[in-house]
């Protein structure tokens, strides 16, 4: 008896060791080739941009006050709205790398506000989001935001609490960090754009985080903007090269913006100076996106109105015009578009293994009738996931849901990798990648920044009602 049972269990053994024994090799050699994988990503990654800030100029002051402020969004319409120094869009703070932002924010609101820097690498208690990174600034309080941004770049800021009705009201800005460096363009224009949506009275309509925003793609309006006014004309002269730099701050609008007869080439997205210079045909801009264009004006363009045009939906419509003065062409300045000083080639990217997964779906119920998830769970009950500084990571983003969800991860950037399991070669970085319906996208991306960083989707309505978890950085 024990002997037979001896034979049984050396038998197992044996078998166990045929059959197991390459099994175990065989996933040895699989970690081992993804060891290898996220190694050579990682390495490629080095020198993309800097892990440190390096102050170097003097510190830049700045008041503001967000307060509820009266625009002419559509004239003869005077429309209550909340505003950044009285002013839609609020400022536009211009700062040479290597100065120091500091800004003093009073809150004249009714209610708390914070302010976070979208897509700027800040030491993370500057970030801005209540109970992730600072306690909401309370009405009649002041809070000094200041840092020292590492990157150049198109930026801009916005509250993060109550921040479908916040932002919807008129509170952003646009921050331009400049490399001394850089080519200098004959003009350099800022186009915010906006999607407002306004009753018969020019007032903003008061119902916030509706069910139809939530069933739907968030807040989408009837009167899109362009630097708080509809359809306003911006001056250039025949000749000029400018760089134009346009920013999505809508709640839930998606642009494509194009320039009949014109040919921009973009040179930066979400910041980031690009790979090398590419021609803008589509480009979605989801709200949070931006991209920096090089356009040279023709010379021969005098007098004439130059359309901008948006072409997200079928309805096309005119975002705004270039108004080319009359007088004498100006001559052009010829150099090369600035782009990325090193740019991954992160060919392999496709053979790293997924580290992490979210699946963004939506329920019934919650505070605002339908709350919409990340992972099964709700913010303010989100999920935390941890990532390694330093090293690459392949995140799986995918939408279960039948709606546009424009991820947002803060303080890092991260480069599109693949569509629906599709190898796709962005050769630019993002903070805000879109995704459509039942869509599930990669990204690549190395943490340099630590702390935790908010990863949320940016039609704000749906973050509002709980698309939103965080990320911790180690
Ligand atoms: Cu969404």
């Amino acid at each position: 008896m024990i002997v037979r049972r001896f034979l049984l269990l050396l038998a197992c053994l044996i078998l166990a060791g045929t059959v197991l024994g390459p099994w175990a090799m065989a996933q040895s050699q699989a970690v081992r080739d993804d060891s290898d994988v996220i190694a050579t990503l990682t390495k490629e990654f080095e020198g993309a941009f800097p892990q440190n800030s390096a102050p170097q100029g003097g510190v830049r002051e700045f008041e503001m006050v967000a307060a509820p402020a009266v625009w002419g969004i559509v004239p003869p319409y005077r429309t209550d709205v909340w505003a950044y120094n009285q002013q839609i869009p609020g400022p536009v703070f211009r700062i040479t790398l290597g100065e120091t932002l500091k800004v003093r924010l009073t809150n004249r609101l009714q209610q708390p506000t914070t302010i976070h820097w979208h897509g700027v690498r800040v030491p993370n208690a500057m970030d801005g989001v209540p109970g992730v990174t600072q306690p909401p600034v309370q009405s009649g309080e002041s809070f000094i935001y200041q840092f020292t941004p590492k990157d150049t770049g198109t930026f801009w800021f916005h509250p993060h609490v109550n921040t479908a009705e916040q932002v919807e009201r008129g509170l952003h800005g646009v921050l331009i960090v400049e490399d001394p460096g850089e080519p200098r363009y004959s003009r350099d224009l800022v186009l915010v754009l906006d999607d407002w949506l306004l009753g018969p009275d020019g007032a903003i309509r008061d119902r916030f985080v509706t069910r139809h925003d939530l069933a739907h793609d968030g807040r989408w309006g009837n009167v899109p903007t362009v630097n708080g006014r509809l359809q306003p004309s911006l001056s250039v002269r025949a000749g000029e090269r400018v760089r134009i730099r346009i920013v999505n701050v809508a709640n839930g609008r998606v642009f494509a913006p194009l320039f009949p007869g014109l040919s921009p080439q973009v040179i930066a997205v979400d910041g980031m100076l690009t790979a090398a210079p590419f021609p803008l045909q589509r480009f979605n801009l989801a709200p949070g996106n931006r991209i920096d264009l090089d356009l040279i004006i023709p010379d021969t363009a005098q007098g004439a109105v130059l359309p901008i045009v948006d072409t997200y939906t079928r309805n096309r419509f005119t975002l705004a015009a270039l108004l080319v003065e009359p007088g004498p062409a100006v001559e052009t300045p010829r150099f090369k578009p600035p782009q990325a000083a090193h740019f991954p080639d992160w060919g392999r990217a496709a053979d790293a293994p997924v580290s992490h997964e979210y699946l963004f779906d939506a329920v019934r119920g919650g505070p605002y009738g339908i709350s919409w998830r990340i992972n099964g769970r709700a913010w303010p009950e989100g999920t935390e996931t941890e990532l390694e500084s330093g090293r690459f990571h392949r995140l799986r983003l995918t939408n279960e849901s039948h709606r546009l969800h424009p991820m947002h991860l803060h303080g890092q950037f991260f480069r599109l990798i693949a569509r629906d399991g599709k190898p796709v070669d962005e050769r630019f970085w993002r903070d805000t990648v879109l995704i459509g319906p039942e869509e599930s996208v990669d990204i690549g991306l190395v943490p340099l920044d630590k702390g935790l960083w908010a990863n949320h989707c940016h039609i704000l309505e749906h973050a509002e009602a709980g698309m939103m978890s965080v990320v911790r950085v180690n």
